[in-house]
């Protein structure tokens, strides 16, 4: 199987506008994000795309770790848009992941508010955005994506109960060059329809796992749990409480209950 993440193979007839007219690859890198952040602080043009085989610093949010040893994807892309889009970024970027999985694979992921998406229950892919807002304005986003593409998930067993990859849900190799450029023709379609805000909002929550469903969400130190009933336009979750108050929580974690 095809799987050489060259930017040639990555790039040939890629159907993008400008998503991945440039792409920049690493055997190995501590973390695709940090080397985006350089290469947009140097100028990079919007689109660009920096991959690496496997991340030695792989990371989450909040200073968490994110695990990718060769076999899975990281990339991260760097975009330009009017800061009005940037709840918009989340939503296109684990859009894009669900097509892009369903595209390579018929599976059908689904999303984990905010920003993982899931197969059966179980983390496939991870996102986290990076901006640098200058003055009110954009200076960049880097959206990082990490895909669990070929990895046999019982060979790491601090996230085997949580998480899955693609060939483990397939029962065999799937090829990352076809998701990477998947991916990356998903992103610059859905790119287009950022200032639709409502096509890419509408999609994001009909493919949110946790609607209608028990919750626990976390911010901060503040740990709540109720009925997750919407997502909001800006990408905030609204539980409803025991005592019928509606809480708005901007940015955090959030886990379905199973009771
Ligand atoms: C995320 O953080 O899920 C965002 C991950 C973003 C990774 C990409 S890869 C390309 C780019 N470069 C980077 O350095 N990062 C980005 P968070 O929601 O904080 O989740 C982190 C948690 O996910 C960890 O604490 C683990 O529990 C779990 N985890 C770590 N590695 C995993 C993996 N490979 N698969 C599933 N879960 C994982």
């Amino acid at each position: 199987m095809e799987d050489n993440l060259s930017p040639a193979a990555i790039t040939e007839n890629l159907n993008t506008h400008f998503i991945g007219h440039k792409v920049i690859y690493y055997p190995s890198l501590p973390s695709t994000n940090e080397s985006a952040r350089k290469e947009a602080q140097w100028g990079a043009a919007a689109g660009t795309v920096v991959v690496a085989d496997e991340q030695t610093a792989g990371r989450g949010r909040l200073s968490r770790t994110w695990l990718s040893p060769k076999g899975s994807v990281a990339l991260s892309v760097i975009l330009r848009p009017n800061i009005a889009y940037l709840p918009g970024l989340i939503m296109l970027a684990s859009l894009a992941v669900v097509r892009a999985i369903d595209k390579t694979t018929g599976l059908k992921a689904e999303i984990k508010w905010p920003n993982d998406v899931l197969i059966k229950g179980k983390k496939v892919c991870g996102i986290l955005i990076e901006n640098e807002v200058r003055r009110n304005t954009l200076a960049y986003a880097i959206i990082g994506i990490g895909i669990n593409v070929n990895i046999h998930l019982a060979d790491f067993e601090d996230i085997f109960p949580i998480a899955t990859s693609l060939s483990d849900e397939m029962s065999k190799a799937v090829s990352r060059l076809e998701v990477v450029r998947q991916l990356l023709m998903q992103m610059d379609k859905l790119y287009l329809d950022l200032p639709n805000e409502d096509i890419i909002y509408e999609q994001w929550r009909n493919n949110m796992v946790m609607l209608g469903k028990r919750v626990r969400a976390q911010s901060g130190e503040s740990v709540i749990e109720g009925l997750a009933e919407s997502v909001g336009k800006d990408g905030s979750l609204y539980v409803r409480l025991q005592d019928g108050i509606l809480s708005r929580i901007v940015a955090g974690d959030a886990t379905i209950l199973r009771r």
